[in-house]
C-alpha cells in the first residue's frame, strides 16, 4: 500500500473491510437448490451409461454344441456381467451402468467368455470408444464380433464430448 501514514492506512483498511462486508455478493449457491436449474454442476464429466444390447457373432467356445456365452463389460471403474446365452451368436440383455464419469481416451471393453464346468474360457476381448448420445458400434476379436448398442447421457447442465462443459440451458 502506498499510504505511509499508519493512522490513515488503518482507516483505509477498516473502510475497505466495511465496504466488503456491506456489499459482498453472497455465494451463488446460497439458498439455491439445483432443483431451480440455476446452479453449476459440482462434478464435470458426470454422465449415465446404459448398454441397451450386446450381441456377439462367430463364438466358438466348445468343440461340440453351442457356446455358453456371457460377457463382462468394463468402463472406467465399473464392470458389469451379462446373462448367459447358449449360442455361438449370442444376444445378451442390456446393462445399466448408472452414473459414471467419462474419462478421456477411455473405452468400453468387452470380454467374452464361454462357461465350462472346470473353468470359464476367455474367448477374446475388444474395445469401442464411447461418444455422448445413442450409438451402435462393433469391434472384433479373431473371427468373432461384438456389437454394442449404448446410450451415454451427460448429467444436467453438462455438454461436450466428455460432458466436461457447463451449459446453463440444457435440461
Ligand atoms: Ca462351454
Amino acid at each position: 500500500m502506498l499510504i505511509t501514514d499508519k493512522v490513515i492506512q488503518g482507516n483505509v483498511i477498516a473502510a475497505i473491510q466495511k465496504h466488503l462486508r456491506e456489499n459482498a455478493v453472497s455465494s451463488p449457491f446460497d439458498g439455491l437448490g439445483c432443483e431451480s436449474g440455476n446452479c453449476c454442476p459440482k462434478e464435470p464429466r458426470k454422465a449415465t451409461l446404459r448398454i441397451n444390447s450386446i450381441r456377439a457373432t462367430g463364438l466358438r467356445g466348445d468343440w461340440w454344441g453351442h457356446t455358453e456365452a456371457f460377457a463382462k463389460v468394463n468402463y472406467g471403474a465399473h464392470t458389469k456381467e451379462t446373462n448367459q446365452v447358449h449360442s455361438n451368436n449370442s444376444v445378451w440383455n442390456g446393462l445399466d451402468f448408472g452414473n459414471v464419469y467419462t474419462i478421456a481416451g477411455s473405452s468400453l471393453r468387452v470380454d467374452v467368455y464361454d462357461e465350462d464346468w472346470w473353468r470359464d474360457q476367455h474367448l477374446g476381448s475388444c474395445s469401442i470408444n464411447l461418444a455422448v448420445g445413442s450409438c451402435t458400434k462393433t469391434c472384433s476379436f479373431g473371427r468373432s464380433t461384438a456389437t454394442v448398442s449404448y446410450t451415454l447421457t451427460c448429467a444436467a447442465h453438462l455438454t461436450g464430448d466428455l460432458c466436461e462443459e457447463y451449459t446453463p440451458r440444457s435440461a
